[in-house]
């Protein structure tokens, strides 16, 4: 699959027949390939994506905002992305931020000058923003943190983002979208004064200075115009030409605001069907789903968390595993690898083959356990809990296998994995009845190993 976005597909009449490139796709076949956490995030999606981006022509981002931390090691270089999908240090691949993401302006900005201090070069000519994304405004992010200040004991441990209110504000159909920044000014600067109005309404503590915030805008305004427009027709026309798109999902199915841990989850849909909703993408056009889980758990936030440790087990997984948040930089909460999560998010989901991540942070434990079922009232159940109460209390029941206790981080090969190694990813697969593709023995690009 050499193909790239410059490269030639045959092309009559300007639409695709069957193309002569390596890629021999019709017009009808060209499917895309999405990447989504498997877990409560921090998977190493990241990682997956840039790896897949050397084979793909278009990486669109479809919801959630700059909470997400995705990180991209390369040749020992760490880039860190919040906004921007990870395929962007791609010289050959365009990238989409899709309808379905809210974006902080100023939070975009910064990263791009962060990055391109980084070596990141030309992304002017590569990124492409919705006119249909709602705008993460400073005032929302304020409402962030004071929302959860007022819950207190209950609050949920957002990353303060402003996530939750911007979506509420879309919900509520009083959201301001980068379209209307594009348009006329003056009625950008109406729904501007009407939305801080609203919002102070409902926290009278919260500081805006309206006059300040719109000369701001009315720059960000120049400074983003070239690369907005609208992404559905684009990325249709797009994919209908035979290029390959690659949609990298953020947060994780355990977090979606309809089937993760409710209300201890961020406020989109991180599952599949954000996928469409979030970049106008009907489901026949979506191929290959790749899950990412980490060979255990973790989680950054409340929320309840079943194969948690509280041991020096967890320890060793936070420690080994770097495990702190790439945008608030909290310590993660770390505990053994829960299959009855992954098979309920690869039900939602449709896992097509699941990428299996951080497997060399096993290397060290004698006895590695694998959460395989729940029990309530002593009673095995078979269905994951939508009550949080349920699921504090649920009994998990583990397989304990035997650690392979070798470093497994210069393996590129499944068969020259350890015995132990391979009976665990077999497990893995056992249970889900999900092929393993692709397992990950380090952070860097190269430290991987391919099932084909
Ligand atoms: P929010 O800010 O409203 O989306 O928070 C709601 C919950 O979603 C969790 N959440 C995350 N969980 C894991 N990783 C995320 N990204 C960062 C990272 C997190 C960080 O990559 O490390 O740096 O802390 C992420 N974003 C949101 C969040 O913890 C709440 O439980
Ligand atoms: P994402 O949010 O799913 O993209 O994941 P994060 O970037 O938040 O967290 C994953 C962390 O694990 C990052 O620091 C990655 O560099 C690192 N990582 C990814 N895959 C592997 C792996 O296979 N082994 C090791 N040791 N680290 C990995
Ligand atoms: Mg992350």
């Amino acid at each position: 699959m050499a193909s790239t976005a410059d490269s030639k597909h045959t092309e009559l009449n300007g639409e695709l027949t069957s193309c002569s490139c390596p890629c021999k796709k019709s017009k009808m076949e060209n499917k895309v390939t999405v990447v989504l956490g498997a877990q409560w995030g921090d998977e190493g999606k990241g990682k997956v994506v840039d790896l897949l981006a050397v084979d793909s022509d278009i990486v669109c981002r479809c919801q959630g905002g700059n909470n997400a931390g995705h990180t991209v090691v390369v040749e020992g270089k760490e880039f860190d992305f919040h906004l921007l999908p990870s395929g962007i240090i791609n010289q050959k691949c365009k990238s989409i931020i899709g309808n379905g993401v809210v974006i902080h302006l100023p939070g975009l900005f910064e990263e791009l000058k962060k990055n391109e201090l980084k070596g990141m070069q030309n992304w002017q000519e590569r990124l492409i923003i919705s006119d249909r994304a709602h705008l993460v405004l400073d005032l929302h992010q304020q409402m962030d943190g004071l929302q959860e200040a007022e819950k207190g004991k209950n609050s949920l441990g957002t990353t303060k983002k402003g996530i939750g209110p911007t979506y509420s504000s879309k919900a509520s159909r009083n959201g301001i979208r980068i379209g209307d920044l594009m348009g006329d000014f003056s009625l950008f600067e109406d729904k501007f004064r009407t939305l801080a109005e609203t919002c102070k309404r409902m926290f009278p503590s919260l500081e805006v200075d309206v006059e300040s915030e719109l000369s701001r805008y009315r720059e960000y305004a120049d400074k983003i115009r070239p690369m907005v427009r609208d992404t559905v027709s684009f990325l249709h026309k797009e994919i209908q030409s035979g290029r390959r798109v690659l949609v990298e999902g953020a947060n994780a199915a355990m977090l979606d605001i309809d089937f993760g841990t409710y209300p201890y989850v961020t406020s989109s849909n991180c599952s599949i069907g954000g996928v469409c909703t979030g970049l106008g993408l009907p489901p026949k056009v979506i191929g290959d789903v790749l899950g990412v889980v980490k060979a255990y758990t973790t989680r950054v936030g409340d929320g309840p968390f079943p194969t948690e440790l509280h041991d020096e087990t967890g320890q060793l997984l936070q420690t080994r595993g770097h495990e702190v948040g790439v945008t608030t930089k909290r310590v993660r909460r770390c505990g053994w690898l829960d299959l009855v999560v992954v098979r309920y998010t690869a039900m939602v989901n449709g896992y097509t083959s699941i990428c299996l991540t951080k497997l060399d942070i096993l290397d060290t434990l004698k006895e590695i356990k694998i959460g395989v079922g729940y029990k309530l009232n002593g009673k095995m159940i078979d269905y994951f809990p939508s009550s949080m109460t349920e699921l504090s209390n649920v009994e998990v029941e583990y397989i304990t296998l035997p650690g392979w206790a070798c470093s497994i981080e210069d393996v590129r090969q499944m068969d020259k994995l350890p015995e132990q190694a391979r009976a665990y990813v077999k497990a893995i697969e056992n249970f889900l009845q999900v092929p393993v593709k692709y397992i990950g023995v380090g952070p860097g690009r190269d430290s991987i190993i391919s099932a084909e």
